[in-house]
């Protein structure tokens, strides 16, 4: 059997396959041609009568035109079931539907979402910026100058090539970005991702999100950021949830104080998950330190300013309830589809 044979014969072999009007010249067709006496079965039946340098070239290309007329066959039985068994409009009421995978956010998107959207109620604007970035941003204008103890707080991960940028170890170098290019007042939240050279635990994780926000204008106070938090943690985690400042320490604002909400897992008793204090930090703040205004130009006799950041898988976490930070990075979809 020629290879031009053959061809002819797969030629005309699809055609019939290919136009078959019905189930019927289907079946008809099936039978004519790979059917137990079908003429490619009767012709692979006949190879072993081949001069013996033919019967490879036979064998392959009948085997293959059988095997490619079966799926075709089946094609063709699958769309006389989809569009048969119907009413005049061809539509089968009787057939199975098909469940469609419905996707979903990833509970850090999620509480990101959330957390964006308290803040935007409350007139602030979404700003973003880039990942890698300068020390200047990343920790000069920010009151970390080189060896200031401080630094010790961000285990910072360096480029070596070129050397000396850094990922961002938060996204306060975002505010500093927008200070230098927009006059007061400035009202933003910076979401995004940072970096820290951590070793990974069940609080820790080298990548991670942050939201920060900085409001500078004339006369904003430290009231002002108590009421801004407050609303936050009452929006995010109940209208009941008892909350206080506690005073803290960061070189980019002084004073400096923390927000903690009443540990809802005890109630204020302690437990472990307050590690017995009956109190759970949620996020830090403090009014901007007035060094910050020299760098980007604004006038610290005029303009004073409150900032804050949180740590959105600490807040997804005590949200949902998950006590390992790795299991939000892992994307086992046991756990994603809980959300
Ligand atoms: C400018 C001035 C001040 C942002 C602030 C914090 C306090 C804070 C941490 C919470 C958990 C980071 O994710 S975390 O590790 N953040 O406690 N961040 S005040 O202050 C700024 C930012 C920008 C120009």
């Amino acid at each position: 059997m020629s290879s031009l044979d053959y061809k002819a014969l797969a030629a005309e072999a699809r055609q019939i396959f290919g136009t078959a009007a019905d189930e019927q010249e289907l079946e008809a067709a099936r039978v004519a041609w790979i059917g137990r006496k079908g003429r490619i079965t009767v012709l692979l039946r006949q190879i072993p009568e081949l001069p013996e340098d033919e019967r490879p070239l036979a064998g392959r290309t009948l085997n293959t035109l059988k095997g490619d007329l079966s799926s075709l066959l089946d094609a063709r039985l699958r769309e006389f079931a989809d569009s048969g068994a119907g009413d005049e409009t061809g539509f089968d009421i009787t057939h199975p539907g098909r469940t469609p995978f419905i996707g979903r956010l990833h509970p850090i998107t999620k509480t990101l979402d959330d957390i964006i959207e308290v803040f935007r109620e409350m007139g602030f604007d979404v700003a973003e910026g880039p990942e890698v970035e300068s020390e200047y941003y990343n920790f000069e204008a920010l009151n970390i100058p080189e060896h200031h103890p401080a630094r010790g707080m961000w285990d910072t991960f360096w480029t070596k090539s070129p050397p000396g940028l850094v990922l961002r170890t938060h996204t306060s170098p975002v505010q500093i970005r927008i200070m230098e290019n927009q006059k007061p007042p400035v009202r933003i939240i910076v979401p995004g991702r940072c970096y820290r050279a951590d070793t990974p635990d069940a609080t820790h994780s080298p990548v991670f999100y942050q939201v920060e926000g900085l409001y500078v204008d004339e006369g904003v106070s430290m009231a002002m950021l108590r009421g801004a938090l407050d609303t936050f943690a009452h929006r995010l985690f109940g209208s009941d949830v008892p909350t206080r400042f506690r005073p803290s320490y960061f070189p980019f604002t002084e004073p400096s104080a923390e927000l903690d909400i009443g540990c809802f897992q005890c109630g204020g008793n302690g437990c472990r998950l307050c590690k017995g204090s009956g109190w759970l930090e949620i996020l830090g703040s403090g009014m901007v330190n007035p060094e910050l205004y020299g760098f980007v130009g604004y006038d610290p006799e005029k303009v004073t300013g409150y900032a804050f950041g949180m740590g959105v898988e600490r807040i997804a976490m005590l949200k949902y309830g998950i006590d390992d930070i790795r299991l939000l990075y892992e994307n086992d979809l046991r756990f994603l589809e809980q959300f």
